[in-house]
């Protein structure tokens, strides 16, 4: 409603206040009066009926007109502000998220994915909310946003986070064994860190981009990916090693640092890596900026930071996984987790009853695609995890092998 509102806080704030101070002043006065009634008619004091007046219309007309007076306020209020947290502010960044028995995804538009939800400070959001099984609901109290997730159904809510800092999330749907274990966060980050995480997290198809624009440019006629040797030196393990060079015909050591790489791509005639004929073309206003940089990150190894591999006692917690399965061999909606590793499976395929290893590969069938196997005795009600990346889910089987068997 009104534009000048930054956040969802500052709309309903002030309206949980004037409601909340209002119903204070009603309780508080209609106490009072309710008590100085007790005792000034009591029987005691007053034996006899006081008098026989039976209506008073200036009263009556006072007290309908001004508690219909705050019941509007009330309501403008309150719908003011309703609108204010359905009308997103134009440029909000779109985040979807995901809730399943019983966990979080959240998806960004680049296609990374996250358990919790990272957004910039200051940059409104806008989160579309998204339920693959069961009612869900979206609560974010820091922002004052809650709302309900039913399958089949689209619905988003919109906050814009003031400061940086951590704040709760939860799933505000009680009917259900594992909602209450739905907890995960808002992750505020500074915009720089933010858009840092965001292309870190791209990191695969960043590195693949640079990879393609070798290609492009047709450096890969002259240099190898993989260590072999063509016309010129390999781009494996080129970055941060020594290079001996002829500069201007004299010898010298240097260290192949990004500048150094820039260089002999723009004026390779500048330094001639020694053993090498000086045939390389300078690519000096031949490719854009952007992409000079995009090559520059592939061949330094900054566009595919090696990332830490996945652990998966810590996804098996995050995915929601011991809202139904145990670690400890109890009884829980889904077969515990504990010496499951290469144990027997009776399994229903289909209605048939078959009897299988639990290797590997069933594990995995398991996990992306519970319903193709169903185990005896256990209803069909896991949800598929087909969003996780391959190293997540041989991360979550290897969680699983050390728990025995
Ligand atoms: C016609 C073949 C040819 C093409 C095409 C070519 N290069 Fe080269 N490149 C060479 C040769 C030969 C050398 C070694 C001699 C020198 O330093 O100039 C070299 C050296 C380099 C070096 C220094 C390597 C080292 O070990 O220190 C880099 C970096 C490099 N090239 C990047 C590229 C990039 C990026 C492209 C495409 C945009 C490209 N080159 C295209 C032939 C080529
Ligand atoms: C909503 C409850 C629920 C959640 C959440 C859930 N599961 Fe399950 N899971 C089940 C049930 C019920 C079964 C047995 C029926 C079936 O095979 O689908 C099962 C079966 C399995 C099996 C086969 C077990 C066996 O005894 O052969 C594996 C492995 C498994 N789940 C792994 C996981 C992992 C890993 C997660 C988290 C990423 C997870 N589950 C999350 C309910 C759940
Ligand atoms: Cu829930």
């Amino acid at each position: 409603m009104n534009p000048s509102l930054v956040t969802t806080q500052e709309a309903i704030d002030p309206v949980f206040i004037f409601i909340l101070g209002i119903s204070l002043v009603m309780l508080v006065g209609i106490t009072i009066a309710m008590i100085y009634f007790i005792i000034r008619y009591h029987r005691s004091r007053q034996p006899e009926p006081t008098s026989d007046v039976d209506h008073n219309l200036g009263l009556e007309v006072v007290w309908t007109v001004i508690p219909t007076l705050i019941v509007l306020a009330m309501f403008y209020f309150g719908w003011a502000s309703f609108l204010t947290l359905r009308n997103v502010p134009e440029g909000a960044l779109e985040i979807s998220a995901t809730a399943r028995m019983w966990s979080w995804t959240f998806e960004y538009a680049g296609g990374q994915t996250s358990n919790r939800l990272r957004v910039p400070v200051g940059q409104p959001v806008k989160v579309n909310l998204h339920s693959v099984d069961v009612l869900h609901a979206f609560y974010a109290p820091a922002f004052r946003v809650k709302r309900d997730m039913v399958p089949g159904m689209e619905n988003y809510v919109w906050f814009t986070a003031p400061e940086a800092g951590s704040y709760d999330i939860f799933c505000a749907e009680y009917c259900g064994v594992g909602h209450a274990d739905m907890t995960t966060s808002i992750e505020a980050l500074p915009p720089e860190e933010f858009e840092h995480w965001l292309r870190q997290e791209a990191a695969p198809e960043t590195a693949d981009l640079g990879r393609e624009l070798l290609g492009k440019h047709g450096c890969l006629g002259c240099h190898s990916l993989d260590g072999s040797q063509m016309v010129g030196p390999t781009f494996k393990g080129l970055s941060g090693r020594e290079a001996t060079v002829l500069q201007d015909g004299v010898e010298k050591t240097l260290v192949t640092d990004r500048d150094y790489l820039e260089r002999s791509i723009l004026q390779p005639g500048h330094d001639i890596v020694k053993g090498y004929p000086p045939v390389m073309p300078g690519y000096e206003g031949r490719i854009p900026e952007g992409e000079l940089v995009q090559i520059l990150d592939y061949l330094t190894g900054a566009a595919a930071p090696a990332k830490p591999k996945p652990d998966g006692a810590a996804l098996v917690q995050q995915n929601g996984c011991l809202g139904c399965h145990s670690d400890d061999g109890s009884s829980k909606v889904g077969p515990t987790f504990k010496e499951l590793f290469g144990a027997q499976r009776t399994v229903s395929v289909d209605g048939e009853t078959r009897s299988l290893t639990a290797d590997r590969v069933y594990l995995e069938r398991a996990i992306l695609e519970p319903s193709a196997e169903l185990v005896e005795g256990y209803p069909g009600m896991m949800p598929p995890y087909g969003h996780l990346s391959a190293d997540q889910v041989e991360a979550i089987i290897d969680y699983l092998e050390g728990l025995g068997k």
